[in-house]
């Protein structure tokens, strides 16, 4: 027999020690969100990312992916770096608003979140089998068709924000989520009360408006999507409105009054990469691929590859051409283009040439 206080206890004293910010227990019967999972992929929001259409109803089934499942273990991790000024928001839009910076996403300016949440979810897992013997378990973060936000959301990690994100009151949504499958019957944590209330800033503050209505995200307008999952050309329309941004995108979540009480990291492992402190894009862009490849060594960003890099910064170098007042940085920014007009991939030049016509009055 488990003492399920005891080991509710217990998980959140081991969370703790390995860095998660929140432990909860989830349960199994997500039926009531299969609605919105399958109008969500009947209206395409998914785009090229076949994946969500191919896993259908499992990621609404934990116990159809792991069979035996009876409860979930679910985890959240700040990830704010430790040195993240108070007013980091301000930061943040002031670096969106200089075009010739470039913007990589808080996430994702560290150690890839996989590795350092998968290693850590284990270990959690490990000591609860120390403590209840052996159980069958599975641990997932982004790893596999679970709809992690609407578990963390019903063990009560917090609330699921306009935007789509889970959010906390005590910490924001700068946050990772991860899990753990058991084959044990746990009493599932309280799902806490949502407080977005009247509010609307997230979806007024997306570039791309692809928040086409509360709780609705169509990732193909997505700035994360079109810079990370996407792979072929992005839309002309969108280009103009991704501005600096060149890998993710937080608007939504630096709009978003909460995230005044967003927390750092308890680790280190979340610090910007040498290289990804301040960058400019003409820095970023002449990196050739062993450059790319040494300075992403352990990011989440290596998974895109150079070639992919390489587009989403010739979108950002255009955009910062066509806000250039000065002629001598138009002639900077021209030439570094100029330098890679020859590339092997189409779509690559492709967004090259896109980018030098923004020279061009319209
Ligand atoms: C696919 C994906 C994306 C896609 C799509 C995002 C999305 N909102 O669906 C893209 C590439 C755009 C993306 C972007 C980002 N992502 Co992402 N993403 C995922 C992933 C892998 C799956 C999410 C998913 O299942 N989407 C499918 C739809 C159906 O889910 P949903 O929006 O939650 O839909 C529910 C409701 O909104 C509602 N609904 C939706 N549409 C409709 C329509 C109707 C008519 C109705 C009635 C209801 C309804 O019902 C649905 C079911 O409950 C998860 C990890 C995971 N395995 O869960 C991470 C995850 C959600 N992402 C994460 C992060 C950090 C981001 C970014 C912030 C990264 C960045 N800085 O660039 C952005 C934020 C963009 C945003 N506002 O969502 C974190 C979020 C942590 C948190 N605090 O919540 C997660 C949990 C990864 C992790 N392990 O930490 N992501
Ligand atoms: S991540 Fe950016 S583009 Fe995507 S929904 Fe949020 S604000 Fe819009
Ligand atoms: S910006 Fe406002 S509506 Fe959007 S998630 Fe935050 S509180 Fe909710």
């Amino acid at each position: 027999m488990i003492d399920q206080t005891r080991l509710l206890s217990q998980l959140q004293t081991w969370g703790q020690q390995l860095g998660f910010s929140q432990i909860g227990v989830a349960p199994v019967d997500l039926s009531t969100a299969e609605p919105g999972l399958l109008a969500w992929l009947a209206e395409g929001f998914h785009g090229d990312m076949g994946y969500m259409a191919r896993h259908g109803l499992t990621r609404a089934r934990p116990a159809t992916l792991v069979p035996g499942t009876l409860s979930v273990i679910t985890a959240r991790m700040n990830y704010l770096p430790s040195g993240t000024p108070q007013d980091w928001q301000t930061v943040e839009w002031a670096r969106l608003s200089r075009p010739q910076e470039a913007q990589v996403s808080v996430y994702a300016r560290g150690r890839d979140y996989h590795k350092v949440l998968r290693q850590r979810l284990e270990k959690l897992a490990q000591q609860v089998q120390n403590l209840v013997g052996p159980m069958g378990y599975r641990a997932f973060t982004d790893s596999a068709p679970v709809l992690e936000v609407e578990l963390a959301q019903r063990s009560g990690l917090g609330w699921r924000g306009k935007h789509t994100l889970l959010l906390n009151r005590d910490a924001g949504s700068m946050f990772f989520l991860g899990e753990i499958f058991v084959n044990l019957a746990l009493t599932p944590t309280e799902a806490t009360e949502a407080h977005c209330g009247n509010c609307t800033a997230c979806l007024s503050a997306c570039p791309t408006l692809a928040i086409v209505a509360p709780y609705k995200l169509d990732a193909r307008r997505c700035i994360s999507y079109l810079t990370i999952e996407h792979e072929g050309t992005i839309p002309h329309e969108l280009r103009p409105l991704m501005g600096n941004r060149i890998y993710g995108c937080d608007d939504c979540q630096l709009a978003c009054p909460w995230n005044k009480y967003a927390q750092r990291s308890a680790l280190p492992d979340f610090d910007p990469r040498e290289g990804l402190k301040a960058p400019t894009l003409i820095a970023l862009w002449h990196w050739d691929e062993p450059q790319f490849l040494h300075y992403t060594e352990g990011s989440a960003i290596r998974r895109i590859g150079h070639d992919r890099w390489l587009r989403n910064l010739a979108v950002a170098l255009g955009n910062a051409l066509r806000e250039a007042p000065e002629p001598a940085v138009k002639k900077a920014l021209r030439h570094a283009l100029a330098q890679r007009a020859g590339h092997a991939n189409p779509i690559v030049r492709e967004h090259l040439q896109w980018a030098l016509a923004q020279a061009e009055p319209a």
